[in-house]
């Protein structure tokens, strides 16, 4: 298997470029259940240890159904697939440069959960426009152990968000492990009181805010990821559900410019346009940097890969 390595603010994706599962032409909808159906295998081998760690989002380059898109992907972490993935998107964007298949420009990507436009503004500057997002559910409280009544909003940014109006701590990378903690609890408490996204399905994202350290951003964030790693960049599908949030309170006019930090001090510079079906369409710019090519190796005699 092919990758190319690259880090969109400080978050890492591992694009597989060669030797991934053939998942045949179909709706890339369709795609994603066979590679979780049959080739889970390939998803493991990508980006659990001891070839990947925690954090590291993997997106398996495929031919677009529609020839007018640059390319598809499909993005998974350590536990299962995403919808969407925005620093992922980037990160791919700027590594197709790399490789001399994307030029500067307006292009687009299909992915599981719909079409996304990318701007490649420089070799290591890309600007995405993700799909629909939106809020779904205003003022859920719900009772989180260790931490009594926590209200936060459901919203939909290419994956489903609980974004919390409660912080256990200062969001500083010294607090990793409580925040951690305090987000893996309000996971809990939403299975428990059977609170889920429009079509029932998981909020798999946590996403907690203070006011930023830059004064020259809106907003810092920490976003616990399905798997229990965090992200190190702003997150893009969560800047996505925040701008959902900000439309809905009036709190962030159509273009106006929203700076989402991430808990490391990255930044996403984020702004939307309304969308078609009562949402908003997210656009978010942001840094990316090839980190590797590398080829991964199976070796039949290796006891991980037996079973
Ligand atoms: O940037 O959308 C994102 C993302 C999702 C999970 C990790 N990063």
């Amino acid at each position: 298997m092919r990758v190319i390595d690259s880090h969109t603010e400080g978050e890492p994706t591992r694009l597989i470029v060669e030797g991934g599962p053939d998942l045949g032409n179909g709706p890339l909808s369709e795609r994603v259940k066979l590679f979780a159906a049959k080739f889970d295998n390939f998803r493991c081998f990508a980006v659990d240890e001891p070839r990947g760690y925690d954090a590291v989002v993997g997106a398996l380059l495929c031919k677009p159904v529609d020839p007018t898109c640059a390319a598809g992907l499909i993005f998974f972490n350590n536990a299962g697939y995403l919808g969407m993935c925005g620093h992922g998107t980037i990160g791919a964007a700027v590594t197709l440069a790399h490789m001399g298949k994307l030029a500067p420009g307006h292009h687009k990507f299909e992915t599981p959960v719909g079409v996304v436009g990318v701007e490649l503004l420089d070799a290591n500057t890309a600007k995405i426009e993700n799909v629909e997002s939106f809020l779904h559910l205003k003022n859920v409280e719900i009772n989180v152990e260790g931490h009594g009544k926590v209200s936060g909003d459901v919203a939909w940014g290419g994956n489903w968000f609980f974004l919390c109006k409660k912080r256990p701590c200062e969001l500083v990378t010294s607090n990793i492990a409580p925040l951690t903690a305090f987000s893996q609890a309000i996971k809990t408490a939403l299975i428990k009181a059977d609170i889920t996204g429009k079509d029932g399905g998981e909020i798999d994202h946590i996403e907690l805010f203070s006011p930023p350290v830059v004064s020259t951003a809106n907003s810092r964030n920490f976003v616990l990821c399905p798997g229990g790693a965090y992200d190190r960049s702003p997150c893009g599908t969560g800047t996505s559900a925040k701008l959902a949030c900000l439309a809905v309170s009036g709190e962030l006019k159509p273009g106006g410019t929203w700076i989402q930090e991430s808990i490391t001090g990255s930044r996403f510079v984020a702004s939307y346009r309304l969308g078609q079906n009562g949402g908003i369409i997210p656009s978010i710019t942001g840094r990316a940097f090839v980190t590797a090519e590398a080829k991964l190796v199976r070796d039949l005699n290796d006891f991980l890969l037996a079973g």
